[in-house]
């Protein structure tokens, strides 16, 4: 079985546990949709993969930011939603874990993250200000928070987005847009809340 690692802290310990599996014994190769995801599949002894020499993933594992009564969405918290998208679109299946205070009625208290290329990015953050939307350009220690792919992110509250797909088509629609972080609701197979009672919840 090929498995698409996630990114995060939700996705690191759903890659711990693949680690623990793979040394009792489980047969499986790996692809990771970060950077950070990817070293920690190494020191975990999981066989990666490149993503160039797959057509098709099985199981994407993952965690997100939001997801709303649809099982619709927000991705892109720790800035990898652009290759986490790849891997989610591509993959049979895509189990989404979060804790229950990620689980809402509407996306949109976190603010979205939209991927765009630094080539011409004020002229992007202008053009995502006008659909409207109070736009931030993510930093990091000072400077301008460069994604796995070289590009910049943008924070973008819309407050409650009521069309998730439709938002996502017009944001697209911006010339510099890399990459948008909602999910449709098309693409998640399952959806697993876990509560503080350390119960948890399969959805879907
Ligand atoms: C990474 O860019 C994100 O899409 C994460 O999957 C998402 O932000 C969830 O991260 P945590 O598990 O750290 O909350």
């Amino acid at each position: 079985m090929l498995v698409g690692l996630g990114t995060g802290s939700t996705a690191y310990w759903a890659i711990k546990k693949i680690g623990q599996r793979v040394r009792e014994g489980l047969q499986i190769t790996a692809v990771a949709s970060s950077n950070a995801s990817e070293q920690l599949a190494g020191e975990e002894n999981i066989p990666l993969v490149p993503l160039s020499e797959v057509t098709e993933i099985d199981i994407y594992i993952d965690g997100a930011d939001e997801v709303d009564l649809q099982f619709n969405l927000i991705k892109g918290g720790g800035g990898a939603h652009l290759r986490e998208k790849i891997l989610a679109s591509n993959s049979r299946q895509f189990i989404v874990i979060v804790d229950q205070s990620k689980y809402v009625k509407k996306l949109g208290k976190f603010p979205l993250p939209v991927e765009i290329t630094p080539f011409g990015f004020n002229l992007t953050l202008k053009k995502l200000r006008e659909l409207p939307c109070e736009v931030n350009l993510r930093m990091k220690d000072g400077a301008h928070y460069i994604s796995d792919n070289g590009n910049l992110i943008a924070d973008c509250s819309f407050g409650v987005i009521e069309d998730p797909v439709k938002l996502n088509m017009e944001i697209h629609a911006i010339a510099g847009v890399v990459e948008t972080g909602i999910f449709p609701n098309d693409m998640v197979s399952q959806v697993i809340v876990g509560y503080e009672d350390g119960t948890i919840q399969l959805l879907k």
